[in-house]
């Protein structure tokens, strides 16, 4: 007997180290064929079922949808906070060969700054006529990580733990400096006449299950962000809201025009700009690459990650009323689509990599095209396709789109489509 019970139990406990989902129980789909049929809310319908047909009715619907991904999914950011202060730490001209004057910024909450702060990091090219626009983005692995400069100071925050990166006990040292490198080809931006900004998301809210108690959570704990509370702000509704800190910062800049500003994401920083995008229109371009799902994806269409997979493994990621929809994606009062429309009349640009399935790149796009009846509204284009268009051919202009061959990543080549979609609207 006992042996039958090991024979029973050592399978199923190395399944579920080797793959947590093992107990779930739907099958991850991957096959077209088996996406269930769907109906999407319509984003011009109020939910009365009244419809929008003018720029000033979509205000009162956006708001309206807004207000859903908040209570369904994102949970409501505090507002500004009213004594934030910015103290530049670091100033070093003629870094990087000469190319930038490198500064590091700390966005505190109090005057003191003694409050939890962030951090952020900032390259602002050297022969440019200021203002210059600029990219924003989060880091995963701390600004050190980003390039390998001595110039920037190493975070002192809890990191995962990265082989790669030489970061064990969640502590990032200085063989981190550089190592997410060729996902910043910052030399590159700056060439290209963009300041580069960007922030590490641990700064903000470290990404483990903690119940909300550290980051920026401990600040608004009573106030914003009752964990008994279903529409709680989570860890993806408090990245983006760092990030509107960071463009609170941007604004002031005398060497960044805050006209001109491309956020951009990758993956689950993807989710949370495209959610800063929405609940911030300072944003002037938003870019998601490979967000997938609970970011660009239809969560309706349940292919890769669905609803119960995120929820179960990052459950600090989404607020607790999105949990009712495990399994039950029919229900949303939204879908990922709204989310890009919250966007328009901005130029919005949604990459999808050939082989990630798991964030389903048709999905991505599908939400793009289910948004256009909103940018059309703006009397602005949709995409010039009707489905996914062939591999690394980037697409459309309000909108845009590119699938790009191989994995789930940011690079160099979508550098290149990211500066040239930012040139194309910022040039003007
Ligand atoms: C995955 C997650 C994705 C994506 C990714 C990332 O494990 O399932 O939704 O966010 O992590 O952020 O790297």
């Amino acid at each position: 007997m006992r042996y039958f019970l090991y024979a029973i139990c050592i399978p199923v406990i190395l399944m579920l180290i080797v793959y947590p989902g093992f107990c779930q129980n739907e099958e991850v789909i991957y096959d077209e064929a088996e996406v269930p049929e769907y109906n999407l809310p319509d984003p011009l319908s109020f939910s009365d079922g009244t419809k929008v047909d003018s720029e000033k009715e979509w205000q009162k619907r956006r708001t309206e949808i807004l207000e859903l991904f908040q209570e369904y999914v994102y949970g409501k950011m505090p507002g500004k906070p009213e004594n934030m202060s910015f103290k530049v730490t670091k100033e070093v001209p003629y870094a990087l060969d000469s190319l930038a004057t490198l500064k590091e910024i700390r966005i505190s909450f109090n005057e003191e700054q003694t409050s939890p702060s962030l951090n952020l990091l900032l390259f602002i090219p050297e022969e440019k006529e200021k203002p210059v626009p600029a990219f924003l983005g989060l880091n995963f692995r701390g600004n050190q990580s980003v390039h390998p400069s001595e110039h920037i100071t190493i975070t002192d925050q809890w990191v995962s733990n990265d082989e790669n990166c030489n970061i064990t006990n969640n502590t990032a040292g200085d063989g981190s400096r550089g190592c997410r490198q060729p996902r910043y080809p910052v030399e590159r931006i700056l060439d290209r006449g963009y300041a580069f900004a960007t922030m590490y998301y641990g700064d903000i809210d470290p990404d483990f299950d903690d119940g909300f108690k550290n980051g920026i959570h401990q600040l608004f704990a009573e106030k914003y962000m009752n964990m008994q509370e279903g529409d709680n702000c989570a860890s993806i509704g408090a990245w983006a809201y760092g990030l509107s800190r960071a463009m609170d910062y941007l604004e002031k800049s005398s060497f960044v025009d805050d006209e001109r500003v491309a956020l951009f994401g990758h993956s689950r920083l993807g989710k949370a700009a495209l959610w800063a995008g929405a609940c911030d229109t300072r944003f002037d371009i938003v870019i998601s690459n490979c967000s997938g799902c609970g970011g660009a994806a239809l969560s309706r269409r349940r292919f890769g990650e669905t609803v119960e997979r995120i929820n179960d493994n990052f459950p600090h990621w989404f607020n607790e009323n999105f949990k009712d929809y495990n399994d039950a994606e029919a229900q949303l009062p939204v879908d990922q689509h709204e989310l890009i429309a919250l966007m328009a009349p901005r130029p919005v640009f949604v990459a999808s990599a050939e082989e990630d399935l798991w964030a389903d790149p048709k999905g991505e796009f599908l939400s793009l095209k289910h948004a256009e009846p909103v940018y059309r509204l703006f009397g602005k284009n949709g995409l010039p396709v009707e489905s996914v268009p062939v591999i690394n051919r980037p697409v459309g202009y309000n909108m845009g789109y590119v699938i790009r061959n191989g994995e789930h990543d940011i690079t160099n080549y979508n550098w290149e489509i990211y500066l040239d979609y930012a040139d194309k609207h910022f040039s003007k």
